[in-house]
């Protein structure tokens, strides 16, 4: 039995939840999930209850408590050291942690006009056009991380940003279900990404997961249409 609890929000819409929540799964980690449905009158009574910062993902481990998907992230590559989250080569551990930071802090037109609802398909309300300039500057750092290190296997053989798989591609997943949801038109090497990262068993599990939540949840952006 395990004594890590990782508290998430729906599987359908919470993209904070699901990067630390797939790192976690990619090292092997076991840990006990525990959700809180978004949206809802008591939702941050419920998430307040345990998490200061009113938001989750939340991670306790024993006595240790994270908030944070980053850090948490971070924890779960030194607690389990031999999954290679972040690459072993400074130089390119230096530059995934810098192409996950700018996920972490960044593209938020992309975010706003394109929200995770990872079980539907919205051909119809493709907002590309409204944060052009975010999903460029995303397709170019897969571009560069691939060309540069994913190629040459530099965490280890596979399709991912660098090979293996890192925490830099669990901070980018929430990003090619929203690709998926809305039939973004993107490159070849773009799309190739994408179908790796779907393929994943653990994201295969989190998206039926998210198939079979009752909770429907209309974003802002889409609320005037
Ligand atoms: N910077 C935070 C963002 C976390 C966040 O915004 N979480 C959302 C769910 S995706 C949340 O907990 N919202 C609380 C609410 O809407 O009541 C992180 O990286 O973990």
């Amino acid at each position: 039995m395990t004594d890590m609890t990782l508290y998430i929000a729906n599987k359908n819409y919470s993209s904070w939840s699901l990067r630390p929540w797939l790192a976690m799964k990619q090292a092997g980690l076991g840990f006990r999930e525990v959700l809180i449905p978004l949206d809802l009158p008591d939702t941050q009574t419920k998430i307040k209850a345990f998490s200061g910062s009113g938001k989750v993902p939340f991670l306790e481990h024993g006595a240790v408590r994270i908030w944070e998907s980053l850090a948490i992230c971070e924890y779960a590559a030194e607690i389990g050291p031999r999954a290679r989250l972040w690459p072993e080569d400074p130089v390119v551990r230096a530059h995934a942690r810098a192409v996950a930071t700018e996920m972490h802090g960044g593209f938020a037109e992309l975010r706003r006009n394109m929200p995770m609802d990872i079980r539907s398909r919205w051909p119809e309300r493709n907002r590309q056009s409204h944060c052009a300039a975010d999903i460029e500057r995303v397709v170019a750092l897969w571009r560069e991380a691939r060309e540069r290190f994913g190629k040459a296997g530099a965490n280890g053989k596979g399709d991912f940003l660098y090979g293996g798989f890192t925490i830099a591609d669990a901070m980018y997943a929430p990003v090619t279900t929203r690709f998926v949801t809305y039939g973004a038109t993107l490159d070849p090497a773009s799309m190739a990404y994408i179908e790796a990262v779907n393929s994943l068993p653990a994201m295969r599990e989190w998206t039926e997961a998210a198939r079979q939540e009752p909770w429907e949840i209309t974003y802002p952006v889409f609320r005037q249409a």
